[in-house]
Protein backbone atom coordinates (compact mmCIF):
# COMPACT_ATOMS: atom_id res chain seq x y z
CA UNK A 1 0.00 0.00 0.00
CA UNK A 2 1.13 3.54 -0.96
CA UNK A 3 0.24 5.58 1.79
CA UNK A 4 1.89 3.50 4.21
CA UNK A 5 0.53 4.31 8.15
CA UNK A 6 -0.26 7.73 6.78
CA UNK A 7 -3.39 5.87 4.69
CA UNK A 8 -6.68 6.09 6.91
CA UNK A 9 -5.90 9.78 7.46
CA UNK A 10 -5.01 10.62 3.61
CA UNK A 11 -8.12 8.72 2.76
CA UNK A 12 -10.40 10.42 4.61
CA UNK A 13 -8.62 13.93 3.35
CA UNK A 14 -9.08 12.38 -0.36
CA UNK A 15 -12.40 10.39 -0.86
CA UNK A 16 -13.97 13.77 -1.68
CA UNK A 17 -11.78 14.78 -4.99
CA UNK A 18 -12.63 14.13 -7.82
CA UNK A 19 -10.22 14.18 -11.14
CA UNK A 20 -10.44 13.69 -14.62
CA UNK A 21 -7.81 11.06 -16.34
CA UNK A 22 -7.22 12.55 -19.82
CA UNK A 23 -6.79 9.06 -20.86
CA UNK A 24 -8.06 6.74 -24.22
CA UNK A 25 -6.25 3.94 -22.45
CA UNK A 26 -8.29 1.41 -20.88
CA UNK A 27 -5.92 -0.36 -19.05
CA UNK A 28 -4.50 2.72 -17.68
CA UNK A 29 -7.63 3.76 -16.73
CA UNK A 30 -8.45 0.72 -14.73
CA UNK A 31 -4.67 0.54 -12.97
CA UNK A 32 -5.04 4.26 -11.77
CA UNK A 33 -8.67 3.33 -10.46
CA UNK A 34 -7.13 0.59 -8.66
CA UNK A 35 -4.20 2.60 -7.50
CA UNK A 36 -6.09 4.93 -6.21
CA UNK A 37 -9.15 3.00 -4.79
CA UNK A 38 -7.98 2.99 -1.29
CA UNK A 39 -8.03 6.59 -0.80
CA UNK A 40 -11.16 7.78 -2.49
CA UNK A 41 -10.09 10.11 -4.96
CA UNK A 42 -13.06 9.45 -7.34
CA UNK A 43 -11.19 9.27 -11.04
CA UNK A 44 -13.62 10.88 -13.65
CA UNK A 45 -13.07 9.05 -17.47
CA UNK A 46 -13.44 10.78 -20.29
CA UNK A 47 -16.43 8.66 -21.21
CA UNK A 48 -18.03 10.26 -18.27
CA UNK A 49 -17.79 13.71 -19.32
CA UNK A 50 -18.66 12.72 -22.64
CA UNK A 51 -15.29 13.32 -24.66
CA UNK A 52 -14.86 11.26 -27.90
CA UNK A 53 -12.14 13.18 -29.53
CA UNK A 54 -8.95 11.94 -30.09
CA UNK A 55 -6.98 13.98 -27.92
CA UNK A 56 -3.23 15.19 -29.81
CA UNK A 57 -0.06 13.68 -28.82
CA UNK A 58 2.21 15.10 -30.82
CA UNK A 59 5.17 16.47 -28.09
CA UNK A 60 8.49 15.05 -28.55
CA UNK A 61 8.91 14.27 -25.12
CA UNK A 62 7.10 12.55 -22.21
CA UNK A 63 6.59 15.65 -20.33
CA UNK A 64 5.24 17.22 -23.19
CA UNK A 65 2.52 15.04 -24.13
CA UNK A 66 1.23 14.98 -20.85
CA UNK A 67 0.81 18.23 -20.91
CA UNK A 68 -0.49 18.69 -24.27
CA UNK A 69 -3.30 16.15 -23.11
CA UNK A 70 -4.15 17.93 -19.61
CA UNK A 71 -3.98 21.41 -21.17
CA UNK A 72 -6.54 20.31 -24.03
CA UNK A 73 -9.06 18.59 -21.56
CA UNK A 74 -8.38 21.74 -19.33
CA UNK A 75 -9.00 23.92 -21.66
CA UNK A 76 -11.86 22.48 -23.42
CA UNK A 77 -13.69 21.74 -20.56
CA UNK A 78 -12.71 23.51 -17.84
CA UNK A 79 -11.75 21.16 -15.00
CA UNK A 80 -9.05 19.94 -12.90
CA UNK A 81 -7.55 16.91 -14.67
CA UNK A 82 -4.23 14.87 -15.15
CA UNK A 83 -2.45 13.15 -18.00
CA UNK A 84 -0.39 10.29 -17.98
CA UNK A 85 2.89 9.57 -20.71
CA UNK A 86 4.75 6.87 -20.19
CA UNK A 87 7.35 5.08 -22.39
CA UNK A 88 9.38 2.49 -22.14
CA UNK A 89 12.88 3.48 -22.38
CA UNK A 90 15.58 0.71 -23.47
CA UNK A 91 19.57 1.73 -22.72
CA UNK A 92 21.73 0.21 -25.64
CA UNK A 93 18.88 1.74 -28.04
CA UNK A 94 19.14 4.99 -26.47
CA UNK A 95 16.33 5.58 -24.67
CA UNK A 96 14.13 4.12 -28.02
CA UNK A 97 11.19 3.46 -27.91
CA UNK A 98 10.69 5.90 -25.28
CA UNK A 99 7.58 8.63 -26.28
CA UNK A 100 7.17 6.78 -29.82
CA UNK A 101 6.59 3.51 -27.38
CA UNK A 102 2.73 3.48 -28.62
CA UNK A 103 3.52 3.31 -31.72
CA UNK A 104 7.22 1.77 -32.46
CA UNK A 105 6.23 -0.46 -34.88
CA UNK A 106 4.01 1.84 -37.08
CA UNK A 107 1.03 4.31 -36.52
CA UNK A 108 -1.73 2.25 -34.28
CA UNK A 109 -1.48 0.76 -30.96
CA UNK A 110 -0.44 -2.55 -31.62
CA UNK A 111 1.46 -4.26 -28.89
CA UNK A 112 1.99 -7.40 -30.33
CA UNK A 113 3.63 -6.13 -33.53
CA UNK A 114 5.75 -3.38 -31.10
CA UNK A 115 7.28 -6.09 -29.32
CA UNK A 116 8.48 -8.13 -32.09
CA UNK A 117 10.27 -5.06 -33.08
CA UNK A 118 11.52 -4.49 -29.94
CA UNK A 119 12.70 -8.23 -29.42
CA UNK A 120 14.29 -8.22 -33.00
CA UNK A 121 16.42 -4.97 -32.49
CA UNK A 122 17.84 -6.58 -29.02
CA UNK A 123 18.58 -9.91 -30.97
CA UNK A 124 21.70 -11.40 -29.61
CA UNK A 125 22.27 -7.68 -27.62
CA UNK A 126 23.31 -8.86 -23.69
CA UNK A 127 22.50 -5.68 -22.71
CA UNK A 128 19.02 -5.79 -21.96
CA UNK A 129 18.69 -3.30 -19.41
CA UNK A 130 15.17 -0.75 -19.47
CA UNK A 131 13.02 1.30 -17.73
CA UNK A 132 9.40 1.98 -17.74
CA UNK A 133 9.09 6.34 -16.91
CA UNK A 134 5.69 7.86 -16.08
CA UNK A 135 4.79 11.59 -16.23
CA UNK A 136 1.89 13.09 -14.70
CA UNK A 137 0.82 16.32 -15.59
CA UNK A 138 -2.33 17.89 -13.18
CA UNK A 139 -3.89 21.24 -13.40
CA UNK A 140 -6.11 21.95 -10.57
CA UNK A 141 -6.87 25.50 -9.68
CA UNK A 142 -5.33 26.93 -11.74
CA UNK A 143 -2.35 25.63 -10.90
CA UNK A 144 -0.01 23.14 -12.61
CA UNK A 145 2.46 19.78 -11.21
CA UNK A 146 4.49 17.46 -12.33
CA UNK A 147 5.05 13.76 -11.00
CA UNK A 148 7.42 11.19 -12.18
CA UNK A 149 7.62 7.43 -11.93
CA UNK A 150 10.36 5.14 -12.68
CA UNK A 151 10.65 1.47 -12.30
CA UNK A 152 14.21 -0.31 -13.88
CA UNK A 153 14.43 -3.79 -14.89
CA UNK A 154 15.19 -5.76 -18.08
CA UNK A 155 13.41 -6.85 -21.56
CA UNK A 156 13.38 -10.63 -21.68
CA UNK A 157 14.70 -12.60 -25.25
CA UNK A 158 10.88 -13.51 -25.49
CA UNK A 159 6.92 -12.87 -24.26
CA UNK A 160 5.95 -14.83 -21.24
CA UNK A 161 2.32 -14.31 -19.38
CA UNK A 162 -0.90 -12.88 -20.04
CA UNK A 163 -1.54 -10.22 -17.69
CA UNK A 164 -1.00 -6.37 -18.13
CA UNK A 165 -1.10 -4.72 -21.45
CA UNK A 166 1.45 -2.92 -24.05
CA UNK A 167 5.12 -4.13 -23.46
CA UNK A 168 4.23 -6.14 -20.05
CA UNK A 169 5.19 -9.83 -21.39
CA UNK A 170 8.46 -8.55 -22.67
CA UNK A 171 9.51 -6.47 -19.51
CA UNK A 172 11.08 -8.16 -15.99
CA UNK A 173 11.06 -5.54 -13.03
CA UNK A 174 14.45 -5.39 -11.39
CA UNK A 175 14.59 -8.21 -8.11
CA UNK A 176 11.62 -10.87 -9.14
CA UNK A 177 12.08 -13.37 -12.30
CA UNK A 178 8.92 -12.77 -14.07
CA UNK A 179 7.48 -10.17 -16.20
CA UNK A 180 4.80 -7.37 -15.28
CA UNK A 181 2.22 -9.74 -17.56
CA UNK A 182 3.01 -12.85 -14.84
CA UNK A 183 2.90 -10.51 -11.64
CA UNK A 184 -0.01 -9.22 -12.56
CA UNK A 185 -1.98 -6.14 -12.14
CA UNK A 186 -2.00 -6.41 -8.26
CA UNK A 187 1.83 -6.98 -7.79
CA UNK A 188 2.62 -4.75 -10.56
CA UNK A 189 0.59 -1.65 -9.61
CA UNK A 190 1.84 -1.80 -6.38
CA UNK A 191 6.02 -1.22 -7.64
CA UNK A 192 5.58 0.40 -11.37
CA UNK A 193 5.95 3.19 -12.92
CA UNK A 194 3.04 4.27 -12.50
CA UNK A 195 1.84 3.18 -9.75
CA UNK A 196 5.26 5.40 -8.44
CA UNK A 197 4.07 8.63 -10.12
CA UNK A 198 0.31 8.09 -8.94
CA UNK A 199 1.56 7.55 -5.34
CA UNK A 200 3.25 10.93 -5.94
CA UNK A 201 0.14 12.70 -7.09
CA UNK A 202 -2.09 10.98 -4.03
CA UNK A 203 0.24 12.31 -1.52
CA UNK A 204 0.56 16.20 -3.44
CA UNK A 205 -3.24 15.58 -3.40
CA UNK A 206 -3.63 15.06 0.33
CA UNK A 207 -1.24 17.80 1.25
CA UNK A 208 -3.35 20.66 -0.34
CA UNK A 209 -7.01 19.61 0.85
P1 LIG B 1 -3.31 7.74 -23.66
O1 LIG B 1 -2.34 8.62 -24.36
O2 LIG B 1 -4.71 7.87 -24.18
O3 LIG B 1 -3.26 7.89 -22.17
P2 LIG B 1 -1.67 5.57 -24.72
O4 LIG B 1 -1.95 4.11 -24.90
O5 LIG B 1 -1.33 6.37 -25.94
O6 LIG B 1 -2.91 6.19 -23.93
P3 LIG B 1 0.94 6.23 -23.60
O7 LIG B 1 1.18 7.13 -24.76
O8 LIG B 1 1.20 6.76 -22.24
O9 LIG B 1 -0.56 5.68 -23.63
O10 LIG B 1 1.78 4.89 -23.72
C1 LIG B 1 2.46 4.55 -24.87
C2 LIG B 1 2.52 3.06 -25.00
O11 LIG B 1 3.43 2.55 -24.04
C3 LIG B 1 1.21 2.31 -24.76
O12 LIG B 1 0.42 2.25 -25.91
C4 LIG B 1 1.71 0.95 -24.32
O13 LIG B 1 2.02 0.17 -25.44
C5 LIG B 1 3.00 1.30 -23.59
N1 LIG B 1 2.75 1.35 -22.15
C6 LIG B 1 2.33 2.41 -21.40
N2 LIG B 1 2.21 2.07 -20.12
C7 LIG B 1 2.54 0.75 -20.05
C8 LIG B 1 2.59 -0.19 -19.01
O14 LIG B 1 2.26 0.13 -17.76
N3 LIG B 1 2.97 -1.44 -19.30
C9 LIG B 1 3.31 -1.81 -20.54
N4 LIG B 1 3.28 -0.98 -21.59
C10 LIG B 1 2.90 0.29 -21.35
Amino acid sequence: MFYGTHSLSLYKKLKKMKLVFATNNQHKLDEVRQITAPYGIEIVSLADIHCQEEIPETAETLEGNAWQKAHFLQEKYGMDCFADDTGLEVEVLHNAPGVYSARYAGSGHDSEANMKKLLQNLAGEKNRKARFRTVIALTIGGKEYTFEGIVSGKITTEKRGEGGFGYDPIFMPDGYDKTFAELGNDVKNQISHRAQAVGKLGAFLASIS
